[in-house]
C-alpha cells in the first residue's frame, strides 16, 4: 500500500523541474490563425519568424507582430530569408553596403519588438543538398538527401571562385559593421553552420563547418557577447568527428552562453551519403544529446529545422513538422526528468 503512493506521487511530477530550453516553431509572418491555433495546441509557446523582404516594413511587421502577441506567442528570433543568406554580403559584391545597411534596418526593426536574436548562415546559395527523394530510410516520404560527391563535382554558380580568406574577410567586413549595432541594442546574432559542413563547395569556401571554425569566428568577432551559434544537431552528425565533438561542444557552449539555437534533427549516417530521418530512426542517440542540452543549462530556444514533405492533404508544412516537435518535446520532458531527478 506503502510503496504504490509513493509511485503515484512520482508520477504526479513529471518532468520534476523544467529546463530553460525553449521549444518553438518557425512561422511566415502571414500565418493563418488556424495554423498559430494548431501551434499553440501542441504546447508551443515561442515562434522563431521568418520574414521576405517586403515584410520588414513598419507598419507590416507591427501589426502581425501585435497578432502573435495577441494569440499568446512571445517571437523570440526573426530573420529576413533574402538577407540572412545574401550573395553580396558573403560575397563582397558591389551592392554589399546597401544591403548590410538593410540588415542593420532590420535588426533595429526587429529590437523595437523586444525580439532577442536574428539569424545569420553564410552560404549564398543556401542548404546545399542532391535533392528531395524516397530514401531507404525515410518510411515512404519524400526527405533532403545528400551525396557529397555529387555536389563536389558542381561547377561554381559564380564567375570566379572565392577562397577560404576572401570568404573570412567579407566576414570580418560584415562583422565590424553590424556587431557594434547589435551591442547598443543589446541584440544578439546566431550563426548557423555551413550546411553540409564541407571546407568548400561550388567553388565557395565555407565559414562554419566545424568547432574550430566556430571558434574562430568568435575571435573574429572579439568574443562580442552578441555573437552566438545555432547548433544545428543535424550538421554535426552530418560531419560525424571531423565537426567536433557534439557532447563537449554543448557543455563548453552552452554554459558559456553562446547556443542561442538548437536545430535538433538526425541524419541516417555521416557524409559522404546521409538522409534526413526521423529523431527515432537516425544514427545517433537524440536522448543522450537532448539530456546534455538539459545539463549544460543553455536557454536556447530549440526547434526541428527540416521535416520530410508533407503528405498530400495531411497537414501541409506544419503538420510535418507536428510529429518531430511533438517528439522533441517528449524527449525534452524525459532529460529533465533524469538530469533532474
Ligand atoms: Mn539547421
Amino acid at each position: 500500500m506503502e510503496s504504490s503512493r509513493i509511485i503515484f506521487m512520482d508520477i504526479r511530477r513529471f518532468p520534476k523541474k523544467k529546463s530553460a530550453l525553449r521549444p518553438q516553431v518557425p512561422v511566415l509572418l502571414n500565418a493563418s490563425d488556424n495554423e498559430l491555433m494548431f501551434i499553440k495546441a501542441m504546447g508551443i509557446d515561442n515562434l522563431s519568424l521568418v520574414l521576405r523582404r517586403e515584410e520588414l516594413k513598419g507598419d507590416l511587421f507591427h501589426r502581425g507582430m501585435e497578432r502573435f502577441r495577441r494569440n499568446g506567442f512571445t517571437v523570440t528570433d526573426a530573420a529576413c530569408m533574402e538577407l540572412q543568406k545574401n550573395r553580396a554580403i558573403h560575397l563582397g559584391l558591389e551592392t554589399r553596403d546597401s544591403e548590410i545597411e538593410a540588415f542593420i534596418d532590420s535588426i533595429r526593426l526587429f529590437s523595437s519588438e523586444g525580439i532577442e536574436f536574428t539569424s545569420v548562415a553564410w552560404q549564398p546559395h543556401g542548404i546545399l543538398r542532391t535533392d528531395k527523394r524516397v530514401g531507404e530510410h525515410t518510411r515512404g516520404q519524400r526527405a533532403l538527401y545528400c551525396d557529397a560527391c555529387e555536389i563536389l563535382s558542381r561547377q561554381s554558380r559564380e564567375e570566379r571562385e572565392y577562397g577560404e580568406e576572401e570568404i573570412w574577410g567579407n566576414f570580418s567586413y560584415f562583422a565590424k559593421a553590424v556587431i557594434p549595432e547589435l551591442e547598443r541594442l543589446g541584440m544578439k546574432m546566431a550563426i548557423h553552420p555551413n550546411d553540409p559542413p564541407l571546407p568548400e563547395a561550388e567553388g565557395i569556401s565555407s565559414l562554419f563547418f566545424s568547432t574550430e571554425s566556430f571558434r574562430r569566428i568568435l575571435r573574429e568577432c572579439s568574443y562580442s557577447p552578441s555573437v552566438g551559434m545555432k547548433m544545428c544537431i543535424g550538421c554535426y552528425l552530418e560531419a560525424g568527428e571531423y565537426y567536433g565533438d557534439l557532447l563537449s561542444d554543448i557543455a563548453e557552449f552552452g554554459k558559456a552562453g553562446r547556443i542561442l539555437c538548437v536545430h535538433f534533427r538526425n541524419v541516417s549516417s555521416t557524409l559522404p551519403v546521409f538522409e534526413e530521418v526521423l529523431i527515432e530512426d537516425g544514427y545517433a542517440n537524440m536522448y543522450t544529446v537532448m539530456k546534455a542540452l538539459v545539463a549544460s543549462e543553455t536557454d536556447a530556444v530549440i526547434s526541428i529545422d527540416h521535416a520530410a514533405d508533407a503528405i498530400e492533404g495531411y497537414g501541409g508544412l506544419i503538420g510535418s513538422f507536428a510529429y518531430p516537435t511533438g517528439y522533441m518535446k517528449g524527449l525534452l520532458s524525459a532529460a529533465e526528468n533524469e538530469v533532474y531527478g
